[in-house]
Parts: structure tokens; C-alpha cells; sequence
């Protein structure tokens, strides 16, 4: 028996979601009902489906929240198990490498097992579909995200705005490293916290992930580009994402000031604003196929 009584049988998928994720979810649904406008119900709303139905040019603006549901935590959380005692915003520096080049290897060599023994989601595989009506001029997939999930899901046109775990160089000379371990061979949780980085064979440096730090700069031709895609689409999806990190999380403003549409896809309604009716508090892998189907009635 549910905690809010009602028995499993007959519970909706996004019901049943919900209530095994009791706590934030659940309650965020309590209180959003409160919220005439944002719509947490199974549904999309009629505007948004409209919304989509119309749209030409749309980019997909995705954040750690995209690849939850296939097991990758969002980053607040990926200092989980092994990893609690460490912050990530500060792993996630160029100055951590330097400091202890071993640890922070080590959380990245862990985080692209974990990616590599996971599966793109339901979510990432309804943007590909998205992608493919016909009404769809363009589709392009702007990235906070490390993982190759989109990629394997089929996406074609995926900016990594803050780099890829699939992408090491060296630290001191840029060169390419090719020489990665195939994750396919062993588990992730057999990890050390402690694991020390391969050399360059060019100069001998520590080879770093191929990952943007925090207080680096972002790839300026991808940058250019992304931002390019986001001013002249019609309408931009933000998914998953808590625009805590800058500048992506300037993106949605910047289609703003250009006359697009914005909606935001997240099951925290604290990212959702009350005024738009093109916002939905729901999970990707649950909201994104949805709104597929509904688009295909
Ligand atoms: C730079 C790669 C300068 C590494 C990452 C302006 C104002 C304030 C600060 C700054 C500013 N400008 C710059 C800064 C500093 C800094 C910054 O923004 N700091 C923040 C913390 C305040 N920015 C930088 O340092 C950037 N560089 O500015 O350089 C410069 C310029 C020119 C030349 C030289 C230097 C670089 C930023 C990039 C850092 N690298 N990642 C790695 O992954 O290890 S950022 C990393 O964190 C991620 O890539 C992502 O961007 C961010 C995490 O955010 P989210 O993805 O949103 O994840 P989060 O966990 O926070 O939230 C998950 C969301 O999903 C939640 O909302 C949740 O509700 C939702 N969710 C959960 N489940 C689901 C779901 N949604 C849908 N479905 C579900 N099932
Ligand atoms: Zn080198």
C-alpha cells in the first residue's frame, strides 16, 4: 500500500515513479499543486505540446539531470560512496589536478566506468525521434554533460560545452591521449579513490581528463556555436540542468532577448518558473516520451 494510501495497481507510471522516490518528488508535487500554472501532471500541457508541435529550429540546452535516470548521479550527487568526502566543485579544478593529480584522476577514470557500463535513457532517446519529424528544420543538443549518452542514443548534433570524459590530453602540451583503459574490462566500483594519471609520450606531462574546469574557459568555437544555435532557435528545451554554472546557464536568457521560446523539463520545481505554461516539473526519461507520443497522436 502507497504512503499516500492509494494501492499500486492501477498507479501511473510517473505515480509509481514518484512514490518510490518519496521525499523531494512527492512533496514537490504536493506543493506544486498551488502552482496554477506549472503543470506537474502526467501530461504535458496543451501549450507545450502545441509549442513543439510548431517548432522549427529547436536546441536542447541538458544538464546532469538528463542521464540520472540511467544511473549516472547528477553532480551535486557524484560524490557518492567512495567519493563523500570530497566536493565536487572542487575536484573539478585545475588547481585540484595539480594538488593531487592522483585523487582526481582517479574520480574521473571511476566516472567514465560508471558512463561506459550505462545506457542512454528513454529521455535521450526521445530527443533523437524529436529530431527526426519532419516539421524539424534543426535539433541541436547543448551539453553540460561529460558522458556520451546523447551520442549513443543517436543524437547527431551534440555541443559539449564543458568537454567529454572520452577526450584525455596531456596537461602540460595538449597532446591526445589515446591510450585509455577499455572499461568494458572492469567494474567501476573496484576503483580506488588513488590512481596515478598516464604519461605524454610527447613530453613526459600527467595526461588530464578532456573535461572544462571550473575557472577554465570553455572550447571557444563550441561556445560560438552554441550560442549561435540558442539565438536563432524558436524554441529552446532546458532539461535537467540546476543553471547554477556559468556561462550555459546564461543560455536560456540569451534566447530570450532573441524571441524564442523557452521551456524548462525538471521534477525540482524550484527551477521552474510559475509564469510560463511551457515549463513541466517532471523527470526526462518520463516527460520527454510523453510529449513524443503525444506529438505522434
Ligand atoms: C569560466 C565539467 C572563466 C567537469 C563542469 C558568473 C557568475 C558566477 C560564477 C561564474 C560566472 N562566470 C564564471 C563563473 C565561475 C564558474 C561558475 O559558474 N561557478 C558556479 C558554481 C557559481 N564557471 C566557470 O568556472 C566556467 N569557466 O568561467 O572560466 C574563463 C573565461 C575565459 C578564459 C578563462 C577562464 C567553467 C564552468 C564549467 C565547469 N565544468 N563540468 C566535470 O563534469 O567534472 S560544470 C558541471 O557542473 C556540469 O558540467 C554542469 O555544468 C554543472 C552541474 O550542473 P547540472 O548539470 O545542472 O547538475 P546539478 O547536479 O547541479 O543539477 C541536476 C539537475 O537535474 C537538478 O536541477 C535536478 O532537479 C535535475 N534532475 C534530477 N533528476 C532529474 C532531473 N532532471 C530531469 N530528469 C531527472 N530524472
Ligand atoms: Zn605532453
Amino acid at each position: 500500500m502507497g504512503k499516500s494510501g492509494e494501492s499500486s495497481v492501477g498507479q501511473s507510471p510517473l505515480r509509481r515513479f514518484l512514490t518510490q522516490h518519496s521525499g523531494p518528488y512527492v512533496t514537490s508535487c504536493r506543493m506544486a499543486g498551488d502552482h496554477r500554472n506549472m503543470s506537474s501532471s502526467l501530461t504535458p500541457s496543451a501549450p507545450l505540446v502545441a509549442r513543439l508541435r510548431d517548432a522549427r529550429r529547436i536546441v536542447v540546452l541538458t544538464g546532469a539531470g538528463m542521464s540520472a535516470e540511467s544511473g549516472i548521479p547528477t553532480f551535486r550527487d557524484q560524490v557518492t560512496g567512495l567519493w563523500a568526502r570530497f566536493d565536487p566543485y572542487d575536484l573539478a579544478t585545475p588547481e585540484a589536478f595539480v594538488r593531487d593529480p592522483e585523487t582526481v584522476w582517479a574520480w574521473y577514470e571511476w566516472r567514465r566506468h560508471l558512463v561506459a557500463h550505462a545506457a542512454p535513457n528513454a529521455g535521450h532517446l526521445a530527443l533523437t525521434k524529436l529530431a527526426a519529424r519532419p516539421q524539424v528544420e534543426s535539433l541541436t543538443i547543448v551539453t553540460q554533460n561529460v558522458d556520451d549518452l546523447h551520442e549513443r542514443a543517436g543524437s547527431k548534433e551534440v555541443l559539449h560545452l564543458h568537454g567529454s570524459l572520452f577526450a584525455p590530453r596531456c596537461f602540460a602540451c595538449g597532446q591526445a591521449f589515446e591510450g585509455l583503459t577499455d572499461p568494458a574490462k572492469d567494474e567501476p566500483e573496484n576503483q580506488m579513490t588513488r590512481l596515478p594519471p598516464p604519461s605524454c609520450s610527447h613530453c613526459n606531462g600527467r595526461i588530464r581528463p578532456g573535461v572544462v574546469w571550473f575557472g577554465e574557459g570553455l572550447p571557444e568555437e563550441i561556445w560560438m556555436r552554441a550560442l549561435r544555435k540558442v539565438e536563432t532557435a524558436d524554441l529552446l528545451l532546458v532539461i535537467g540542468t540546476s543553471s547554477k554554472v556559468y556561462p550555459a546557464a546564461s543560455l536560456p536568457d540569451a534566447a530570450r532577448r532573441h524571441g524564442g521560446d523557452v521551456s524548462v523539463i525538471n521534477p525540482d520545481p524550484s527551477t521552474l518558473s510559475s509564469r510560463s505554461r511551457l515549463d513541466w516539473q517532471i523527470p526526462a526519461a518520463i516527460g520527454l516520451p510523453a510529449l513524443l507520443s503525444m506529438l505522434e497522436e
